[in-house]
């Protein structure tokens, strides 16, 4: 395979609701996303960095520099018989997940395309159908966030995480969990507490959470294995987690129980795999997580979760309860079991709307 033309888009894309968590609110996204023709197919791919540095290191912009400037001459012209090789040839390149899992990403889908089989399937997943939770983000009352529950709940989702931060935290868990005694519930802090919060942590051993996602640092690998020791409830990482090497210290380290995969933050298929069957091999359970995404990350993180170490729901939910109009046909859409169902299209499964795209666009880059 070699790549003839990678184009680059900047889209933007109003939320239905504004999404507040602890390192602050997104109203409007500002998605990069990736276009690459390789051996006759389209490939699509999705960069999940956000509009500023505070989940990651990462942003739009600074995506948009790597993969033009650094990523795309390390491809240019390239033979490869996969897209597996590609993470080595990104590899000069360090850091930058994100960009490089978007281009990754683009070319497992255009090889899929090219051998006629869903990515899933490539991938080497094992699930027709995957379960299904929702990430609830923080809400002005208690009422609004009670509201949100009833609603997910009543679609059908498996799962519900609500975003936590210090003083909105231990009385909503315990109201909720009131409400609700056998629903599957777990917190999201994003980092917004620090080791010395131990105590006011365990206050929420009570509600017998699935887990506590990403309590501290989201370079705190340490302070992890400290909190964990002094909690029943498993700790889940999310920002901690950019690489194999990372996943291997965190276990080792009993830093986590659980692990929430995103295919950008460890920087495409082959280094998700590798977590995984790393992961699977320690059993520690793996679940997908959700950057916002327009429907081609959400169509990736599909097909990500089919994988047999994805145990748990994951936060890919259906499109509408992001966007308007998404930009994928058919739009993802959740059975009343609160599960997506795996379509057998070669790729990633959906469509783009092309014209859709084009309309969004604010800004786009030919790399040839
Ligand atoms: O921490 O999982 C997170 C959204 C943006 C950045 C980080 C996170 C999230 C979510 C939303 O929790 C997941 C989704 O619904 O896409
Ligand atoms: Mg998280």
């Amino acid at each position: 395979m070699k790549i003839q033309r990678v184009t680059l888009r900047e889209i933007q894309m109003r939320l239905v609701a504004p999404f507040e968590t602890s390192f602050g609110r997104t109203t409007e996204r500002r998605i990069l996303l990736i276009e690459a023709e390789a051996g006759g197919v389209t490939g699509w791919g999705e960069c999940v960095a956000g509009e500023g540095p505070f989940y990651s290191p990462e942003t739009v912009d600074t995506a948009w520099l790597i993969l033009e400037k650094y990523l795309w001459p390390l491809l240019k012209g390239r033979e490869f018989a996969a897209a597996s090789e590609l993470w080595e040839l990104l590899e000069p390149v360090r850091g930058h997940n994100m960009a490089k899992g978007a281009l990754e990403s683009a070319l497992w889908d255009a090889e899929a395309k090219q051998k006629g089989v869903p990515l899933w399937r490539l991938l080497g997943g094992v699930r027709e159908e995957i379960a299904s939770g929702v990430s609830i983000g923080l809400k002005p009352t208690f009422d609004e966030l009670l509201a949100a529950v009833e609603k997910e709940l009543s679609a059908g989702y498996q799962r519900i995480k609500i975003k936590i931060k210090p003083g909105r935290d231990i009385e909503p868990v315990e109201r909720l969990r009131q409400r609700f005694p056998s629903i599957k519930l777990m917190v999201d802090a994003n980092s917004a507490y620090r080791l010395e919060d131990a105590p006011h942590l365990r206050r929420l051993e009570p509600f017998y959470l699935m887990m506590i996602e990403q309590p501290l640092g989201w370079d705190d690998l340490f302070g992890h294995a400290a909190l964990q020791r002094q909690l029943q409830t498993p700790i889940c990482l999310d920002e901690c987690i950019r690489s194999l090497e990372h996943a291997r210290a965190a276990i080792e380290l009993n830093a986590c129980r659980i692990i929430n995969m995103k295919l950008g933050r460890v920087g495409g298929y082959t280094s998700a795999l590798a977590v995984h069957d790393l992961c699977r091999a320690h059993h520690v359970p793996v679940w997908c997580g959700g950057m916002l995404e327009s429907g081609i990350g959400r169509a990736h993180n599909i097909a990500l979760s089919t994988l047999q170490g994805f145990s748990l729901p994951g936060d890919v939910a259906a499109s509408r309860r992001y966007w308007q109009q998404d930009i994928i046909e058919p739009e993802v859409e959740i059975t009343s079991l609160g599960t997506i169902r795996l379509h057998n299209h070669p790729g990633i499964g959906y469509q783009p709307r092309q014209d859709l795209i084009e309309k969004l666009a604010v800004r786009k880059a030919v790399l040839t």
